[in-house]
């Protein structure tokens, strides 16, 4: 892989790796892919200097399947484990398995994890008040600073390295999600002590004035302060990287927003006039921007490709009443595109994707089809070390932009494992059972259909004309090569 320029020496370092990954950010979201109505200038700068992919993918319209992918290079229905995952369901990735990190540390990088989790922690039977040995760190991360799940799950708490922050011994944290206990408010017999209500779910034990899902009781010390989460993620990733400036490094900083419960820093609420979900998205822009800043202040960024992406498209009420909905205006977080975050349809999984390693990459656009579970062949082909995960393109020359020529078909996965099938412009969404909108409180369309769907995203990238009764011989061949990827 010939990615050196011409002054560098062959005995220079490999470059660090940065992915910074958002949660719930949908590509209209962003202003360099949609102007005019939120402004997102970090991630716009971070695009400015870098490649701005117009078809970048997650594997999927969840988080826990996307997280899966991007750190394992496989695709998540591979694994049946892989769905949404409750915060006291165990470790998700096989400790033993090839992992993203693990070929980044083989290959000589400390790696850093720090953000957002929601890959499952312990054996299934974990105790939060000894040392977890099943999580981030056995999957490949020499540092990890995670939240246990997610920001509306329980334990509220930050797991360091695999121990509680700040956890007190004599406060122990307990936590199920079938029953309260005994004499703990929820938000459902106590909405009087909440600050956010829920919409729908969302309604069980309290921390920092917002009922989450599942029970816990005690850790009173270790409970996190949602306002503060985002300063907190950000001072570990710039101290991660400033302790290992010196030696490559891969970091895997994944940010909370806008995920629900959407609680900014107080310097944000208020700022977007969009209501919580706006203030949530200007605080994690202002996030990629300072963590560039301090790469810049390191004199790092002529040495470190920086990913910037999200692990699933859009929401507005994902189960607190916050008013995304009503406060929109004429922002549309899925730009163009048809569906959102848990939906078949392209805006579930097509998402912002952006490279940056000045001086290596040239500022532009590409177009190239890429997903995020292309990164772990993508940088082993960097490396020069062997792919060992089919599903799981080499892509290096695309991600920086020497190259126009991605993947020509991918596998989307939606709701409850079902999946769709991109091959070049073309989008087919096989038979699926199932309701054409979520059941529960979320306005979003599944894209599910008893008949075949197919789209032309080239001509048609709103999904509006289905095609597969005028095309019954694309549907079949798409079939086929679908049903080829699938038992691979
Ligand atoms: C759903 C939650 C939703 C969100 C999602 C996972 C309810 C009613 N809804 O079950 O709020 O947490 O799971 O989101 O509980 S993800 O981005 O982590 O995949
Ligand atoms: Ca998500």
């Amino acid at each position: 892989m010939a990615i050196l320029n011409s002054c560098s020496t062959p005995s220079q370092q490999n470059p660090n790796i940065v992915i910074i990954y958002a949660d719930d950010l949908g590509i209209g979201d962003v202003s360099c892919y949609q102007s005019g109505t939120l402004p997102t200038p970090g991630i716009d700068q971070m695009a400015a200097e870098g490649l701005k992919f117009t078809n970048g993918y997650a594997t999927a319209a969840t988080c826990t399947p996307s997280r899966y992918s991007l750190l394992t290079g496989e695709y998540p229905w591979r694994n049946n484990r892989a769905a949404v995952l409750a915060g006291n369901a165990a470790l998700l990735i096989d400790p033993n398995s090839n992992t993203l990190p693990k070929l980044l540390k083989d290959n000589g990088y400390t790696t850093g994890a720090v953000g957002k989790w929601h890959l499952g922690l312990g054996d299934g039977n974990i105790n939060w008040n000894a040392p977890i040995t099943l999580g981030a760190n056995e999957v490949g991360f020499d540092y990890s600073y995670i939240m246990a799940a997610t920001n509306d799950r329980v334990p509220t708490v930050f797991v360091e390295d695999g121990e509680v922050v700040n956890l007190d011994k004599n406060d122990p944290i307990l936590v199920d999600y079938r029953k309260n206990f005994e004499g703990e408010p929820t938000g459902k017999d106590n909405p009087e002590l909440l600050k956010v209500h829920p919409s729908h779910g969302h309604d069980m034990s309290i921390t920092n004035g917002i009922s989450r899902i599942g029970y816990m009781k005690g850790g009173k010390s270790a409970l996190w302060v949602d306002e503060n989460m985002a300063d907190t993620f950000l001072d570990k990733a710039k101290q991660f990287v400033k302790q290992n400036q010196s030696k490559p490094f891969f970091l895997f900083y994944a940010l909370h927003q806008p995920h629900v419960p959407r609680v900014p820093h107080q310097r944000f609420a208020g700022k977007s006039g969009m209501g919580p979900r706006g203030d949530a998205i200007l605080e994690a822009d202002w996030c990629v921007s300072e963590f560039l800043k301090a790469l810049d202040e390191f004199g790092l960024s002529e040495n470190t490709l920086v990913i910037f992406s999200s692990d699933n498209g859009p929401v507005l009420d994902d189960g607190y009443q916050d008013e995304a909905k009503e406060l929109l205006g004429n922002h549309t977080p899925w730009g163009n595109l048809r569906g959102g975050k848990y939906s078949l349809y392209d805006a579930g999984t097509h998402i912002p994707f952006i490279t940056r390693w000045k001086g290596q990459i040239k500022p532009g656009v590409s177009d190239a089809l890429i997903s995020q579970v292309d990164l772990y062949g993508s940088l082993a082909e960097l490396l020069q070390s062997e792919n060992k995960r089919p599903d799981s393109h080499s892509l290096f020359d695309v991600l920086i932009g020497k190259s126009i020529n991605g993947r020509n078909h991918h596998v989307t996965e939606g709701l409850q494992g079902r999946l769709a099938y991109r091959e070049g412009d073309w989008v087919m969404i096989p038979p699926h059972k199932g309701g054409k909108k979520i059941s529960w409180g979320v306005d979003m369309e599944t894209g599910f259909s008893m008949q075949p769907q197919l789209y032309n995203l080239k001509d048609d990238p709103s999904q509006q004309n289905d095609l597969a009764e005028e095309y019954p011989e694309k549907v079949d061949q798409m079939m086929k090569s679908f049903e080829a990827i699938k038992s691979r």
